[in-house]
């Protein structure tokens, strides 16, 4: 989506020329992107927006991107916003020699715009995996002060409303079981659905990996690290092995400051330990699914 040149209050950017990707390492929306950008060989430069730090809630940022979210692609001084719409972007601007990112056949174009609309609906409980899950709710809560400016500073944005009242909720009470136990359905109708769609295929759209799998890999990082059990939709799981060993998609997950990766991996042990990973709210779900799924779980007619 690109942003109109009168809404950004930031004019420097305007007058940035060639390409730059407002990111921050960790995050999985600007992996998303880098691993397109990697994949093309493209040349850029790669703007930190520590998200971490609450860069993101600050006037400067969001005088560029009211939503105060990363990934931003500024390109000869044009502004775009959404992930998936900035691989699209790349695509039709950078196109690759070798093959195709997004499909040309019509009924794989359907699909794979249906399949990144479910991607980019599930970024919620992706949040909800994260901020649950991978981080402590004392280091990944936001302070008084940050949602201040963040809901202050830029121009109003609906979405951007959303996602402070997210973390208001989330500061004051984390992730509630509610909000976990819907991240493991969705997170479980979508890989059931894209473990079908493998068949005997190596990549998602067939023998040459697409766009689908760059954003579905993200995902699927994300919520195996949290804990959920891949191994429940086994083809996506072997699918997700051959995406972890493609260098282009690796190298993007592990940059970035590093306390942030050992914070998490600790964090992670810590809640497998205790039986409070993601894992253990997935086998709960299931259970409870099963149960109303036989006869004794039904109530009487
Ligand atoms: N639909 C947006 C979602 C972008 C988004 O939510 N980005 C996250 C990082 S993955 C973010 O910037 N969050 C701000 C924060 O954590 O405060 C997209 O695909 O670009």
């Amino acid at each position: 989506m690109k942003l109109s040149a009168d809404t950004i209050t930031t004019r420097e950017v305007l007058d940035w020329q060639g390409l730059h990707l407002l990111n921050f390492s960790q995050s999985s929306c600007s992996q998303k992107v880098r691993i397109l950008l990697a994949e093309k060989g493209v040349r850029y430069r790669s703007r930190e927006v520590n998200l971490a730090r609450g860069e993101q809630t600050t006037g400067w940022f969001l005088g560029i991107n009211p939503r105060g979210v990363v990934p931003v692609l500024v390109h000869d001084g044009e502004v775009h916003v959404e992930s998936n719409d900035i691989l699209r972007y790349i695509e039709e601007k950078f196109p690759s020699d070798q093959h195709s990112w997004f499909p040309n056949d019509a009924w794989q174009r359907d699909l794979t715009d249906r399949l990144l609309e479910l991607e980019d609906e599930l970024h919620i409980h992706l949040r909800v995996a994260t901020m649950g899950y991978l981080l402590p709710h004392s280091v990944a809560k936001k302070s008084e002060a940050e949602l201040e400016a963040y809901a202050k500073n830029g121009a109003d944005d609906p979405d951007r409303d959303q996602i402070v009242a997210w973390w208001r909720a989330y500061g004051d009470q984390g992730i509630t079981d509610r909000q976990a136990d819907e991240a493991v359905e969705a997170f479980d109708r979508a890989f059931s659905e894209l473990n079908l769609l493998i068949e005997d295929r190596q990549w998602l759209l067939g023998d040459e990996p697409s766009v689908l799998d760059i954003a579905w890999f993200i995902t699927l990082y994300r919520t195996v690290e949290a804990g959920y059990p891949i191994r429940v939709h086994p083809a996506l799981e072997e699918l997700y092995e051959r995406m972890l060993a493609r260098p282009a998609f690796r190298q993007e997950l592990t940059k970035g400051p590093r306390w942030v990766q050992v914070v998490g991996r600790l964090y992670r042990r810590f809640r497998r330990l205790r039986g409070t990973s993601l894992e253990s709210v997935y086998q709960r779900w299931s259970r409870r699914m099963n149960t109303l799924d036989t006869p004794k779980g039904k109530l009487p007619s």
